[in-house]
């Protein structure tokens, strides 16, 4: 099954919204943005940038007609500074001009005072501040008060994990467009076109219906435009609106890098109790997520970390805590795997440690404590068709863990300048957005007289192929080849009340909603099909391979003659399919439920070579046993584990985002922050797929695949660790995220602290 996509992709074909001819008189923004990370604002002169030749308008935040007020879960954030700034890079004025050129020049003529106040950069900081964006979340299960007297060893720790970068291809980007009646066209790189809608409609104080918002497709998304492509579209409207012109913004690469929050930073102090057996019978756990300075996704972020931090695992005491901290760094966002990548992670560091004192093999404690079939997690859900054993024991048997011990003891044994190391890790990820709500999509879809057809869902294209999901799942429902089915830009119009593509959920929710329009059309045709031919009401009728076929027998009439004679005895040929998520539920007063459909299982084995001289590492292998479901694309699904794989590796290694004590980036260039390229990935990667009998998960039973691999990268940062320790006679490495090759030369030699 071919991506149709990555074709189009390779020979420059596809549109991205930048690549889409601005209409004629076009004007373009550039944002004037705080220098400081927090302080009053005593002034703002914009009159340098209004005299620039070529300036149409200058906006603050006085020319905001209706609220102006950015935030989604929590209303903390304003689209233009207005009294206070709390982040460098908070837009203060956007300036809109004749060109792209003419806006940033001008923009730099605005001044700015500010009287500056504390900055504050550390979430624990923040947090023994009282600095919070919400009061603190508690998930728990049993009662580890009482275990912890059960538990013959028990360790504590604290671990830190590191920002990302989203470093998607395509930066920010958005166009408004007027529309007759004071309406305005909205195209935008989004993950959430329903958003940008209801908040530009908010902003100019104007109705939802005032607002059509499109999103084309997306050059790379990773979660950093579910919420944050929002203020440079809403932006762009508010241009719009003051000058009557369209109005395009596109953000330069280092922009995007300043302006935009990345994934959160965590620091997180832990307690584990193991019976003298191995088992984990308790464990405590602070999570101190570094937000920034609005509330952004942060709060949803931190209840999937909170749902996560049990990992693969059964563990019968648990409570963990989780605080969202406020600092003045640009607000924190969704990131590939949404606060589950940082919640998994500290588990995985406490049972290296423990298996360090115990001195066992990791995975050995690992294997004793896997989730199984009916076993519960902390925020009440039972696992159901559990994978987390088959996966571990498939990857146990296939690439037998025991006989890469022995490689990596031989081949350090023998290696003074190299040293290897290796680890496993099993992932487990819930499927669904944590807020039941938004497990709600829609499908439009017509077929067209001709036999072809349109569909148009809530879903938005953004590399990982879902068009290509979605195309498929219509022609397996009317029986014709993918070929015959165009998947359309995601509008507002034609779908509404969307949630963002997002939680890998986009091909499971959309699709549903797309089988279930095709499935009512396909019906609409078999009926009309009975009546036409007089056949009796049981015979049962297919579509396949381009004809209809009656019980089970293929007939002269092909698709495109049913539908042919179906319009015109004036069948509709249209519909409207809506998808909820069946089976959800989840109370936050009490954390505990069934929040999602099902769960994604999977395990990594992945092993490194460092160089002790130079702290650089390489990967030498990846090999994965990964629960897919029924997958509908095994081509799409296979490079979305690698993909995710590679991000995953490159959050725990090389990709390091560093602001200094007054909050400036000082990462923001692509010679600061160094991400995974060719020449850095595994020279192999081995991704077998789970053999999948009893599943019960997303459309037509494939598994949502996004985000979960993203968690396998775990086992590199374990790899390295354990290859670092080989080279400094097994001393203690502290666990502090990413491990680029400076802070890996500096765990073999430097200090112990
Ligand atoms: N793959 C590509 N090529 N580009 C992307 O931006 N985003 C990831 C993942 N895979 C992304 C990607 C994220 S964060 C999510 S949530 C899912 O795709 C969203 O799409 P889906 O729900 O259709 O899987
Ligand atoms: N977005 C969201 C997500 O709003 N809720 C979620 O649970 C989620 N999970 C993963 C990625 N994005
Ligand atoms: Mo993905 S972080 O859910 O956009």
């Amino acid at each position: 099954m071919l991506n149709y996509d990555s074709i189009r992709h390779v020979r420059g074909e596809s549109i991205f919204l930048d690549d889409y001819g601005a209409p004629q008189g076009t004007l373009f923004g550039a944002v004037f943005y705080s220098p400081s990370a927090h302080g009053k604002i005593k002034s703002l002169d914009i009159s340098g940038a209004v005299k620039h030749p070529g300036v149409r308008a200058v906006l603050t935040a006085n020319d905001i007609p209706g609220e102006n007020q950015i935030g989604g879960i929590i209303q903390d954030e304003k689209l233009l500074a207005d009294t206070e700034v709390e982040f460098i890079g908070e837009p203060v004025a956007f300036v809109v001009a004749e060109s792209f050129l003419t806006a940033r020049k001008a923009a730099k003529k605005i001044k700015i005072e500010i009287e500056k106040l504390e900055v504050i950069t550390n979430p624990k900081t923040a947090c023994e501040k009282g600095r919070l964006i919400m009061d603190p979340r508690t998930y728990s299960c049993g009662n580890p008060e009482e275990a912890w007297s059960k538990c013959g060893l028990v360790f504590e720790g604290t671990v830190e994990s590191g920002g990302q970068e989203h470093l998607y291809l395509e930066t920010q980007s958005s166009l408004a467009i007027p529309i007759e009646g004071g309406s305005i066209k909205i195209i935008s790189s989004t993950q959430n076109p329903t958003a940008i809608q209801r908040t530009a409609a908010k902003v100019l104080g104007m109705t939802d219906n005032h607002f059509e918002c499109e999103a084309m497709r997306l050059g790379g998304g990773f979660g950093g435009k579910e919420d944050q492509a929002t203020a440079w579209a809403v932006l762009a409207a508010l241009g719009c609106k003051v000058t009557g012109k369209p109005v395009k913004v596109v953000l330069s690469r280092q922009e995007d890098m300043r302006l935009t929050g990345k994934r959160h930073p965590y620091i997180s102090d832990y307690k584990i109790g193991f019976s003298k057996e191995g088992k984990i019978l308790a464990y405590e756990v602070s999570f101190y997520q570094n937000a920034g300075a609005a509330a952004d996704l942060s709060p949803a972020i931190l209840d999937r970390t909170l749902a996560h931090c049990t990992g693969s695992y059964f563990i019968p005491n648990v409570k963990a805590t989780g605080y969202s901290c406020k600092t003045n760094l640009p607000p924190n966002t969704a990131f590939r795997g949404f606060g589950g990548p940082q919640g998994m992670f500290v588990l995985e560091a406490a049972i290296h440690k423990a298996a360090e004192k115990l001195n066992v093999l990791p995975y050995e404690l690992q294997e004793k404590n896997l989730i199984r079939e009916g076993e519960e997690f902390p925020y009440g859900q039972k696992t159901e068709f559990c994978k987390a054993e088959a996966c571990w024991n498939e990857a146990k048997s296939k690439f037998n863990f025991e006989s890469v011990k022995i490689e990596v003891d031989k081949f350090n044994a023998n290696s003074k300048l190299f040293k290897k190391g290796f680890a496993v890790m099993p992932i487990c990820f819930g499927i669904s957005f944590t807020n039941t709500m938004l497990n709600q999509a829609s499908s439009l879809v017509h077929v067209y007289a001709d036999g072809s057809v349109s569909v148009s869902t809530g879903a938005v294209e953004m590399g990982q192929g879902v068009n290509m999901k979605i195309r498929q799942v219509a022609a397996a429902i009317f029986g014709i080849s993918t070929d015959r089915i165009r998947s359309e830009f995601t509008n507002t119009t034609r779908n509404a009340n969307t949630s963002a593509t997002a939680a890998s959920s986009g091909a499971d929710m959309n699709g549903n909603a797309t089988r279930i329009a095709c499935e009512e059309i396909a019906e609409r045709l078999k009926k009309f099909y009975i009546s036409a031919n007089k056949l009796d009401e049981r015979t049962v009728i297919t579509f396949e391979n381009g004809f209809v076929y009656t019980n089970g027998k293929k007939t002269d009439t092909s698709w495109e003659q049913i539908v042919i004679s179906a319009y015109k005895s004036r069948i509709d040929l249209s519909s409207h399919g809506f998808y909820a998520t069946p089976k959800i539920h989840f109370d936050p007063a009490a954390n505990k439920g069934r929040p999602f459909a099902y769960h994604v299982y999977g395990t990594a084995v992945i092993t490194a070579t460092l160089d002790c001289i130079r702290g650089t590492y390489e990967f030498d292998s990846v090999n994965i046993v990964h629960d897919f479901g029924k997958s509908i694309n095994p081509v799409i699904d296979r490079s979305q584990a690698e993909g995710a794989l590679m991000q995953g590796i490159g959050w725990l290694t090389l990709e390091e985002i560093i602001f200094n004590e007054q909050g400036r980036l000082t990462t923001d260039t692509l010679s600061a922050y160094k991400v995974p390229d060719i020449g850095f990935t595994p020279k192999k990667i081995e991704i077998e797929f789970l053999e999948n009998k009893d599943v019960n998960a997303g459309v037509f039973n494939s598994k949502a695949i996004g985000e979960p691999p993203f968690m396998y990268g775990i086992a590199a940062y374990f790899a390295l660790v354990n290859a670092v320790k080989a080279a400094n006679g097994n001393r203690e490495v502290s666990i502090n995220a990413p491990m680029t090759p400076e802070k890996a030369f500096m765990n073999i030699y430097g200090e112990k602290k």
